[in-house]
């Protein structure tokens, strides 16, 4: 049998059987290092891809709390710490209702090779509530962190496990964590990254996700003799990575025109206006539509008019697209249409928010692609810079931080085209990424022995 449809053979025989995400990221992943599997046999002897296609430990702890109507709440709490072969694991918590353990595997799977390709010392884990934020007041969600720090504090560590933030995680939940794990342990150890300034978080954090992105497409269009200068992007999403995406497109003379949220899409023709956005979605934590209340240039497309499946965004023109809300966004609907209005580059924000289907379409018609685990790496490597702060006590300024983000975001663009130029795969980065990270992952684990 190939060893492809053996390693998911036995995947599917372990307790992930139906895990339809995880899945679609084993098959792409396991899909796209074939060329490294033929050339280096050591990998087959050692069984790396069997190996390597199992979390190492999976966590589900019951979160429960007192709301504000002093009645008791369960939530499910997960922790998935897939991979250390390079490192301590690391990766984000999702609090969102349609967390679960087959969004979780598949988050953390992804995050393995994401930091490999960082060049950066860290393993890959990924952990989150199916708790919804949503009209919750600032003292519920403070006790929720609190209970859910409380059901797991013992499998994290300064060198064990680093959390970080995600969809519903930002600087205020990432506050009450680590609050909470302070409290409970009596240290102040960099157990989780995102912190606001005031805890030790490093400048620039919050807006490295977004920027990495776009610095990320930055060099890869100039490595085409092309610019975003004048140009129309989409992008979909209204949270941290969307809003610091867009704002970078603009420091670069590019034209971001969409945004969307869990209720709707904005078209804005004459470009987003960033500062109602950010008042909006990051103050007044309002639904989309009140930016199109005030913004006469915009149009509001309320989620359910969207064509199946897809979000309203790609049927916009435009030059680059930038996914940034979450996994499948973009199908083969919406890629078939933006190929047809003449798209050069899809860039991914989010964690898969592309389907297979939807990538290879990209492929076959000559569209640059740039898969997450590359080119939204920026969050997570600014996130090993705040941990390296914590550890040295030694502070980098904002100019600092940026400076090293777009070098490191350069790299990987480097290294990732030289693996595709070594197995002769021209642009398709989604092996080039898939090669790099697996083969820094197997290299460590060959070297640790079993
Ligand atoms: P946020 O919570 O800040 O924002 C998420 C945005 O996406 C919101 O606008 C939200 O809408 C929208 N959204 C979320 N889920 C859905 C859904 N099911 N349908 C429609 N819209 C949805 O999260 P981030 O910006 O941090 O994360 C966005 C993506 O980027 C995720 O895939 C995440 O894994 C990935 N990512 C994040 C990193 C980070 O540093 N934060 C690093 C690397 C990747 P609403 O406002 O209505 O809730
Ligand atoms: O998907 C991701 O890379 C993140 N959510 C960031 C993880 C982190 O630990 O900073």
């Amino acid at each position: 049998m190939d060893y492809i449809e053996n390693a998911l053979n036995l995947a599917k025989q372990s307790s992930c059987a139906g895990d339809y995400n995880f899945f679609q990221a084993l098959r792409e992943v396991l899909t796209s290092i074939r060329p490294a599997i033929e050339r280096h046999p050591h990998y087959t002897e050692n069984r790396i891809v069997e190996r390597i296609i199992y979390p190492n430990r999976e966590i589900h702890f019951t979160i429960e709390w007192l709301n504000d109507r002093n009645e008791i709440e369960i939530n499910n709490g997960y922790r998935i710490q897939f991979n250390n072969a390079l490192g301590p694991y690391k990766g984000g918590v999702r609090f969102h209702p349609t967390v679960n353990p087959d969004i979780l595997k598949f988050l953390a799977f992804e995050q393995i090779f994401k930091n490999a390709i960082t060049g950066l010392h860290i393993g890959g884990a990924k952990g989150g509530a199916d708790f919804n934020p949503k009209g919750r007041s600032d003292q519920e969600i403070m006790k929720f962190c609190q209970a859910f720090m409380t059901a797991f504090y013992n499998s994290v560590g300064a060198d064990i496990d680093i959390l970080g933030g995600d969809i519903g995680v930002g600087e205020r939940e990432v506050g009450y964590l680590f609050g909470q794990y302070k409290t409970l342990t009596n240290t102040y150890n960099s157990i989780i990254t995102s912190k606001p300034l005031s805890l030790g978080g490093s400048e620039g954090r919050n807006s490295a996700t977004g920027y990495g992105l776009v610095y990320f497409t930055q060099t890869l269009l100039e490595d085409m003799e092309e610019s975003l200068k004048g140009k129309i992007c989409t992008i979909s999403g209204a949270g941290n990575v969307a809003i610091h995406a867009i704002e970078k497109l603009y420091a670069l003379g590019a034209i971001p025109v969409t945004c969307s949220d869990s209720t709707g899409a904005i078209h804005d023709p004459n470009g987003i206006d960033l500062a109602l956005l950010k008042e909006i979605k990051l103050v007044k934590r309002l639904s989309l539509s009140a930016y199109a209340e005030s913004r006469k240039s915009a149009s509001y497309i309320r989620k359910e008019a969207y064509p199946e499946g897809s979000n309203y965004v790609w049927q916009i023109p435009c030059f680059a697209a930038f996914p940034c809300a979450t996994q499948n966004e973009l199908d083969i609907h919406a890629a078939q249409r933006l190929v047809s209005n003449g798209v050069h580059v899809v860039a991914e924000g989010a964690n898969m928010p592309t389907t297979l289907e939807a990538v290879d379409y990209f492929k076959q018609n000559g569209v640059v692609f740039a898969p997450a685990k590359a080119a939204n790496a920026g969050g997570v490597a600014v996130s090993v810079l705040e941990m390296s702060q914590n550890h040295t006590h030694n502070y980098l300024c904002a100019e600092e931080v940026d400076a090293k983000l777009r070098k490191i975001m350069a790299d990987i663009y480097t290294h990732i085209k030289r693996t595709c130029d070594e197995y002769e795969l021209d642009m398709d980065l989604v092996s080039g990424a898939n090669i790099l990270g697996f083969k820094r992952v197997a290299d460590a684990m060959l070297a640790q022995g079993v």
